[in-house]
């Protein structure tokens, strides 16, 4: 029987890389994001292409009760294998006394509060079935904390605690919890981060082959077909040119 995925975050990067990779393998779709005409294109594209259901749900994942409201008692969801917790952003790279506070907020909100919501909303299903999988996307970011990186690296750092601490609890539920740490992936990200500034954003992947979304995606996908008994807990991953946070060569 073909196995189901929930992906936050599927509108763009490494979501939407997951989205085709996971289709390409049989599995149906949950696709998820607030850009409700990227979701439906990407749905089209992936109906056109494998025969998979795809499903859409249009929500903000800071929004606590627009989380629980789509996704709770959804029978749609009754037989959901994986959640990956994709969303998320970084705004802004200042230091902390210049940075802003909204930009604080909307990350804490995104990242881990989002993260939280989302989880809380779709444990009732796993725990039902005896089984599940969450993978949480961190960040090398959450590794090594950075100069001007501040609350984005620490809502990156929270990723991996709660992970750990998800993983605790859920022993007795034996539902799995992987968390992905990658490192510079060049997608939206630091367009987003640097508020639509471009040539700033592209500056950040300049000189060295940086990680693809497709390898974020095909690193998801291997963690989740494992066997039953197995489950990677913790994955930290960047592309050759980068040691961590701070080692990073440019030719
Ligand atoms: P993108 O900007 O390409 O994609 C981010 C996705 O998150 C979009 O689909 C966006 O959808 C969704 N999203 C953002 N905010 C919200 C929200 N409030 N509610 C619902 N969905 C939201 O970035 P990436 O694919 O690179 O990032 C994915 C994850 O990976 C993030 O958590 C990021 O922190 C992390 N990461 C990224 C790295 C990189 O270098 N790129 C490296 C390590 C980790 P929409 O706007 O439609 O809502
Ligand atoms: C994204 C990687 O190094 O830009 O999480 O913070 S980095």
């Amino acid at each position: 029987m073909s196995k189901k995925i929930l992906i936050t975050g599927a509108s763009s990067g490494f979501g939407k890389a997951m989205a085709y990779r996971f289709a390409k393998d049989g599995w149906n779709l949950v696709i998820t994001g607030r850009r409700a005409d990227r979701l439906k294109e990407l749905s089209d594209e992936i109906t056109k292409s494998y025969k998979v259901d795809v499903s859409v749900k249009v929500f903000d994942v800071q929004n606590r009760d627009e989380v629980f409201s789509v996704l709770s008692a959804d029978p749609n969801l009754n037989d959901l294998d994986i959640l990956v917790n994709n969303a998320g952003l970084a705004l802004g790279r200042d230091y902390f006394d210049e940075a802003s506070l909204d930009d604080w907020e909307t990350m804490i909100d995104t990242n881990l509060k989002g993260l939280l919501y989302v989880s809380k909303a779709v444990l009732p299903y796993f725990i039902k079935n005896g089984k599940g999988h969450i993978i949480n996307i961190g960040s090398t970011a959450g590794k090594e904390v950075y100069e001007k990186g501040n609350v984005y690296c620490a809502t990156k750092t929270s990723v991996e605690a709660i992970s750990q601490a998800m993983r605790i609890d859920m022993l007795r539920h034996q539902i799995k919890v992987t968390a992905i740490h990658p490192g510079a992936a060049e997608t939206e990200f630091s367009i987003v981060r640097f508020k639509g500034d471009e040539a700033t954003a592209k500056t950040v992947y300049d000189g060295y082959q940086p990680l693809k979304a497709e390898d974020v995606a095909d690193t998801a996908f291997y963690c989740a077909s494992l066997p039953e008994h197995v489950c990677i807990n913790s994955l930290v991953m960047t592309c050759t040119s980068q040691a961590n946070s701070f080692y990073l060569l440019r030719k």
